[in-house]
């Protein structure tokens, strides 16, 4: 059906591209209803998909920022927090004028990442860049624009007296965070940024012995279009169909558990969107990646419900309707210190496991 978007691989097509050359872009094909299968089915490891993708090119600077922040703050005793936040995207071209997106407003990590400060925490926060950050977050979007809690008068520009005290709370908190260096922002925008960067953190830390928690709340693409069958320049529109064929990211929870930190505790997010399969795929992703914990959410849900999953128990974290909608509770004041106490039993129990020294 001409022009119907369609589906493929759980991807969403974008654009038309009538009279592609498939040996010039062999990963899309127009007028066809069928995926062009140019690639094996699973994903590529991670060492060949290192191998054949470029790094980043800030990545030596946002090394260097990790490997001193994370150095001062072990020095201090400050525990360290990896949190990963926002969607990656998957560009359809090299020069990049489509992409695909992953659903994230960065809500969940931005969040989080405030209440591991406010334990102790030095947080390194990667994130989609402008995607919300923590802080600014409860002022950034335009259902809470900062210029809404403004008014100007012959004096200057003030904020309204209903929202000073609210306000306050926050500025003094950034304030506070500024002041002791303890969180350090990195951004990404595609998936390779991400996975790049991921290792690139993961490797340092793991290197200077710390006992870091990684907090993965970001949504990562799981599927991709690899650098050598991307089309160089836009891909020209007409009235044909864009058939796209992707790739399968890699997953990378694997090597980051077994190789990059072995001695971290990892948590990471599951999302789905029908209820029903959640506790199979969160079970799946702990025996697959063998880490500590999944928390598992649902779409429409997220806010107000989650589960903590583990190889031995499943904890529900559920705020009622009064908490939700009357008093603003937000769940992650209830996640993150849970996921402390568990740390801190993680690292308590290194001995154990003969990770001590
Ligand atoms: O950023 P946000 O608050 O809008 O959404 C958070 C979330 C749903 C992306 C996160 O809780 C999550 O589940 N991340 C992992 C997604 C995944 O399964 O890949």
């Amino acid at each position: 059906v001409p022009n119907k978007p369609s589906l493929l691989n759980g991807a969403h097509l974008v654009g038309g591209a009538n009279g592609i050359d498939p040996h010039a872009y062999p990963h899309f094909h127009s007028g066809s209803s069928t995926p062009a299968s140019t690639s094996s089915p699973g994903p590529v490891s991670a060492e060949v998909y290192f191998a054949s993708h470029v790094a980043p090119k800030s990545l030596p600077e946002s090394a260097e920022r990790i490997r001193s922040f994370v150095d001062h703050h072990m020095h201090e005793g400050r525990r360290v927090v990896l949190v990963t936040s926002g969607g990656t995207t998957v560009p359809l071209e090299t020069q990049t004028v489509r992409f695909i997106d992953n659903f994230s407003a960065g809500t969940r990590g931005a969040t989080s990442a405030e209440y591991f400060l406010e334990a102790g925490y030095a947080v390194i926060f990667m994130h989609r860049q402008f995607s919300l950050q923590p802080y600014s977050r409860h002022y950034s979007h335009s259902r809470n624009c900062f210029l809404e809690f403004m008014e100007a008068d012959e004096s200057g520009i003030h904020v309204m007296p209903s929202y000073v005290e609210e306000m306050r709370t926050v500025l003094h908190k950034y304030r506070e965070t500024q002041k002791a260096g303890t969180l350090l922002t990195l951004d990404f925008v595609t998936v390779n940024d991400y996975l790049f960067l991921l290792r690139e953190a993961a490797q340092i830390i793991s290197k200077m012995d710390v006992n870091a928690m990684y907090y993965l709340a970001a949504a990562v693409s799981d599927f991709f279009i690899p650098a050598d069958k991307m089309s160089e320049h836009k891909i020209q529109s007409g009235d044909g169909l864009l058939n796209l064929s992707m790739d399968q990211v890699p997953k990378v929870l694997k090597p980051l558990v077994n190789d990059w930190t072995p001695k971290a505790f990892i948590v990471s997010f599951k999302l789905e969107t029908d209820e029903e399969l959640l506790p199979l795929k969160a079970r799946q992703a702990l025996k697959r990646y063998g880490h500590q914990i999944v928390i598992g959410n649902v779409l429409t849900t997220r806010k107000r419900v989650v589960k903590l999953i583990t190889n031995e128990n499943e904890t529900e974290i559920r705020l009622t309707a009064e908490e939700d909608e009357v008093e603003h509770i937000e769940i992650e004041s209830r996640i993150v210190p849970e996921l402390i106490e568990r740390h801190s039993e993680w690292i308590e129990a290194c001995g154990t496991r003969g990770e001590c020294g």
